[in-house]
């Protein structure tokens, strides 16, 4: 066991000089894994006998992989405390035990008690910058759009609060570069459509955190979908925040820190492109598309040629952007995405603004070529789902048909096919060139294919 355990360590130390592999375990906990199973019985006892009277074990509702017991070194000597949430029901109160293990006995140390119905999230990162890890704490209140959160230090077997706060969310992450996580709390005002993004950083003066600046987010928040935390650039970590702005408008703010100060990147810029292409008829979610490690936002274009297009019949072109690093957005990569079947397709640079897209029927997107000054139009490609048992059959029709087609794979019950239309010989010799050095081979269409979700 500890000899195999020992491999696992020294293969994820090799892949981690290489690609930053991190630990799902500790090794010292993989070490001392034979014991694991008594320790853990005798904990749950000494957990059973320390709970106060009425009280239940919870999960925090938004960290459930953490469990209701959670054993980490907190006080940084090398021994692990545990922690374990709580909830009694009858007082609306939620609570946090802290016990240490004092010679083999595991000792109730502290008690942490507030008011409310759950335990909206608890993370243990170290934001005060000394290596040891804090305790953050998100108490579930009153209402559904904000949580209290505190967090907590331990020193010297001592907890102390090191500030508290009200969120909608928040991400912990090192905005301003300087190595120190810091915290960044999103809040949502539902009664004056609002939304505020506020800045927090550790003091080491007055040993709390504190506000470093507030930020309005632009227009009348209502609600928002996504809250992400990455690489905005090769050198600059970001926050991307997905909004809703009054009924029916979406757009993604990029939150940074800028000489040490929050911005909302676009809401200070004058490029009105940049503004507009950043609105949306739909929310979406911003990711690493092209896989270069930095997040793009996933903003939606109009396809050419569809003006008499109702919006729920029209398929819209994902254009993903990248932030430039100073107020503009760079256009990376261009997609279609199919989130009823689970799929996306990439189109190849030299297919932007030469294609136009139509929806056919439930599920079928007709890629088109489309010369924007001559406006001729051809079918280049079509990506259609099959649920899998229409498929044998779909199959045959198509083979009969003398139809030239890709799979591009099956997932439960999805098939997903790409047809290669026939030559269109009625376009202009000018066009019809263009059409044939648009037209991809079987490995192209296969590496543009990814499924979603
Ligand atoms: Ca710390
Ligand atoms: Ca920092
Ligand atoms: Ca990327």
């Amino acid at each position: 066991m500890i000899v195999s355990s020992l491999r696992f360590i020294y293969v994820c130390l090799l892949i981690s000089l290489a690609a930053g592999c991190s630990f799902l375990t500790a090794p010292a906990d993989l070490l001392t894994a034979p014991k694991v199973a008594t320790n853990l019985q005798n904990l749950r006892e000494s957990v059973t006998t320390l709970l106060p009277d009425g009280a239940k074990l919870t999960i925090p509702t938004q960290s459930k992989w953490i469990g209701s017991i959670q054993e980490i070194d907190v006080y940084g000597d090398e021994a692990n405390e545990a922690i374990v949430f709580y909830k009694q029901e009858e007082l609306l109160h939620v609570g946090v035990l802290v016990l240490e293990k004092i010679e083999e006995n595991w000792t109730l140390v502290h008690q942490i008690e507030q008011v409310g119905f759950e335990l909206e999230r608890a993370i243990f990162q170290d934001i005060t910058g000394d290596g040891q890890k804090e305790m953050l704490i998100g108490w579930g209140g009153g209402t559904e759009v904000s949580y209290g959160f505190s967090a907590y230090t331990f020193d010297n077997s001592d907890v102390r609060d090191i500030g508290s706060l009200t969120y909608t969310d928040i991400v912990i992450a090192d905005l301003d570069g300087d190595n120190v996580d810091d915290l960044l709390s999103f809040q949502l005002d539902s009664e004056t459509s609002s939304g505020f993004a506020s800045y927090y950083r550790f003091s080491s003066e007055t040993e709390e955190l504190e506000l470093v600046n507030e930020v309005e987010l632009y227009g009348d928040v209502t609600g928002y979908s996504q809250m992400i935390v990455g690489k905005a650039s090769f050198d600059k970590t970001g926050v991307f925040l997905e909004l809703t702005a009054g009924d029916v408008a979406h757009y993604t703010a990029l939150l940074l820190a800028m000489d040490g100060q929050l911005q909302d990147v676009f809401a200070t810029s004058e490029q009105s492109e940049e503004e507009n292409i950043r609105y949306k008829p739909i929310p979406t979610m911003s990711m690493d598309v092209n896989e270069d490690g930095i997040i793009e936002m996933d903003t939606l274009v109009i396809p050419s040629n569809t003006d008499d297009v109702s919006l729920n019949e029209r398929e819209l072109i994902h254009r993903w952007m990248q932030w430039d690093g100073d107020n503009k957005l760079v256009r990376v990569q261009e997609s279609v995405i199919d989130s009823k079947a689970g799929y996306r397709f990439d189109f190849p640079t030299f297919w932007w603004d030469n294609i136009t897209l139509i929806k056919e029927g439930e599920q079928d997107i007709v890629i088109q070529y489309f010369n924007p000054s001559t406006q001729e139009q051809a079918e280049l490609l079509k990506l259609q789902a099959y649920s899998l048992t229409n498929w044998r059959a779909e199959k045959e029709n198509l083979q009969q048909n003398q139809q030239t087609f890709v799979e591009l794979g099956s997932r439960r019950d999805t098939m997903v096919i790409a047809i290669m239309a026939s030559i269109p010989y009625d376009l202009s010799p000018p066009a019809l060139a263009e059409y044939k050095n648009m037209m991809l081979d079987e490995e192209t269409i296969k590496k543009s294919f990814h499924w979603t979700n």
